[in-house]
């Protein structure tokens, strides 16, 4: 099949996703197009099946806003004529799904249909696509798609909820590369990191309020108190410059490291012993399933879809949200416990096989199929 995948080439999830996705179906022959405004960041090199199409917001000395849309609408427009794409797949409702709606219409009127795949992956739904000053849009583009996919069974459920949806919603989980992430022997890097051999503990994410951050720390200060351990914070975002005064404030900066944006975050998760994420809203937590293929437990929240990924009690422990005592007792009860971590590892690992990228590639394959098939019916 001829592919076009739009998503934000940024260092959120639903952009990593779309691009693994891309690549992952790449490998299986068929040819990607990414239409995105810069070059994801996990598509580096060259590929035979792969192509890339830069989108150039207008400029103009009128506008205080760049109407995006417009200039994404126009370039998928390009893009599926000139390329003959058979379906294009848009990641994040939020206004991707909106260019798509316009792109199919006006390609329409040009004697092409093209069928339009939206994945929801969190934050379109849950945080922005429910602003009152989107949502008629977003939910009249989600309603509009000819497919639509979401990470979680959870995300579905709070989608249906906010919005008039009369579409079926397909669940399709995200997924993960064992290639990049699995178990690895970095003793060197730990020493390093720990020299008189403390327990590493590590949260990764893009620093926004809904991360809740300051639970890491907080928690951290409980664990600290108990043995000797250092924390890893990893990422950037509006909350970096909060986040690290607060650890200043609590006298933990001797044992915590502020790494910033990091792109071999298989190499951080190798060395640590638990994964923090103490999420208000989380519609998956891909994160955490790096984390667990690389075999380390999960200390979370309970929110979104995380327990759809982390199971309580087996790859790792869910707390309620804001609970950060609960989760240093829990973090704790592993730390303290060798045989009971050396479990948790295997039981994360495990779970984690059954997000493999090769079965869910399946999935979106045979999803694709039956959207495609689905519009030949309907001509007939
Ligand atoms: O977590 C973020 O803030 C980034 C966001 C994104 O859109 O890139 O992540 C969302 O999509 C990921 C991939 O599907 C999910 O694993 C994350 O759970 C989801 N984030 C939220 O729901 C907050």
């Amino acid at each position: 099949m001829k592919i076009g995948i739009v998503c934000y080439p940024t260092y959120g999830g639903s952009g990593v996703i779309a691009t693994e996705l891309g690549l992952g179906l790449a490998a299986k022959g068929h040819e990607v197009h990414f239409i995105t405004y810069r070059m994801p960041v996990r598509l580096n090199g060259f590929q035979q099946n792969i192509f890339y199409h830069e989108v150039t917001p207008i400029d103009y000395a009128l506008f205080d806003f760049s109407p995006y849309e417009s200039s994404l609408a126009s370039k998928i427009v390009n893009v599926v004529l000139n390329e003959d794409l058979d379906i294009l797949h848009v990641h994040y409702a939020v206004p991707h799904a909106t260019a798509g709606y316009l792109a199919k219409k006006i390609l329409l009127e040009r004697g092409k249909y093209i069928p339009v795949i939206t994945t929801l992956h969190g934050t379109d739904i849950t945080l922005v696509g429910i602003d009152q000053s989107i949502a008629p849009v977003i939910e009249f583009s989600i309603q509009q798609s000819d497919g639509v996919t979401s990470v979680s069974q959870d995300l579905k459920d709070e989608t249906l909820r906010q919005f008039q949806i009369h579409k079926e919603i397909q669940v399709i989980p995200n997924f993960i590369d064992f290639k990049r992430f699995g178990p690895s022997n970095k003793s060197h890097f730990r020493e390093l990191v720990a020299p008189q051999g403390e327990k590493i503990l590590i949260h990764i994410s893009n620093f926004r309020k809904v991360k809740r951050i300051q639970d890491v720390v907080s928690m951290f200060e409980i664990v600290r108190d108990v043995l000797p351990a250092k924390l890893l914070l990893v990422g950037d975002g509006p909350e970096r410059g909060y986040i690290e005064s607060l650890v200043r404030d609590k006298g933990l900066s001797d044992s915590t490291r502020c790494l910033g944006k990091q792109d071999a975050v298989e190499e951080l998760l190798a060395i640590s012993d638990i994964f923090v994420l103490p999420s208000e809203k989380e519609s998956f937590g891909l994160v955490a399933l790096e984390a667990m293929a690389c075999g380390v437990p999960v200390i979370s929240s309970n929110a979104g879809g995380i327990g759809e990924v982390n199971t309580h009690g087996e790859t790792g422990y869910l707390s309620e949200i804001g609970d950060y005592e609960d989760m240093a007792r829990n973090a704790l009860s592993l730390l303290l416990d060798d045989s009971r971590l050396a479990a948790f590892r295997q039981n994360a690992m495990t779970r984690a096989q059954d997000f493999g990228l090769d079965k869910i590639l399946l999935q979106y394959e045979a999803y694709y199929s039956e959207v495609v098939e689905a519009r030949r019916s309907a001509l007939a």
